[in-house]
């Protein structure tokens, strides 16, 4: 079966895209939680595959050699090109692959598009995902985080709470849009996804009085790249 993103391109530059995604040797670094999520859920929905190489991070082995030589940052994921370059970050990476691979992009088909995209993944990111992801990492995520980084445990509560106060301003923001960056699925719904749910398996529920955040999120949830 021909994927969605090709169908409505002529069949010999189909064919000269599929090589050109045949003959790629990149490979992705992964692991468990949510930035490596990111990236798979944006692969699924872009249909790109690629060969991973697993790093167990539970274990701390993204935060020694032979990892470290790889992203000295000791994060996952990151991508290495075909040349060996090395690419981190979520956003980073996927922008990459998105401009770099056959399909219709997730980020926009014009400036003005791919700007609301960005706008609304900039957004997202400051706003919800990095006080989610700290408030987990100060509290709960404590034990594993404390000797990787610097944490601030009395800074968990207010953080979760700025989470919770900006998915309470995005419910006001989804009154007559679809998603999250307008009337498109892109790289904001993906992003945010993934980080949200992370939140709800680590104590961050959904408030269910935000009824446009709960509609979006069990939409974007039943497409299949959600469990990528
Ligand atoms: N800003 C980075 C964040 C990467 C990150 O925090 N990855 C987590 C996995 S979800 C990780 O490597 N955690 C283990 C650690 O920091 O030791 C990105 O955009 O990729």
């Amino acid at each position: 079966m021909i994927p969605l993103q090709l169908r409505r391109i002529p069949a010999k530059v189909r064919q000269n895209q599929n090589d050109r995604q045949r003959e790629t040797h990149m490979i992705l670094y992964n692991s468990v939680g949510p930035n490596p999520h990111v990236v798979r859920m944006f692969m699924a929905e872009r249909g790109i595959k690629l060969p991973m190489e697993e790093v167990d991070i539970m274990a701390g082995d993204n935060r020694k050699p032979p990892y470290l030589e790889t992203n000295p940052a000791g994060q996952l994921p990151a991508l290495e090109l075909d040349d060996g370059t090395i690419l981190t970050e979520i956003w980073a990476i996927c922008e990459y692959l998105d401009e770099t691979q056959p399909g219709d992009s997730l980020f926009g088909a014009t400036p003005e598009a791919r700007a609301q995209t960005r706008r609304w993944t900039r957004w997202a990111d400051l706003n919800i995902i990095e006080p989610l992801a700290n408030g987990f990492r100060y509290s709960e995520g404590l034990p594993m985080f404390k000797d990787r980084m610097r944490c601030l445990p009395e800074a968990a509560a207010g953080l979760k709470a700025c989470a919770q106060d900006k998915l309470a301003f995005l419910d006001g923001q989804l009154a007559g849009r679809a998603y999250v960056a307008g009337d498109t699925f892109t790289f904001a719904d993906v992003m945010l996804y993934c980080f949200l749910t992370f939140g709800i398996a680590v104590g961050q529920s959904l408030n269910p009085a935000l009824q446009r955040v709960t509609a979006w999120y069990e939409k974007v949830g039943a497409r299949p790249s959600a469990s990528a």
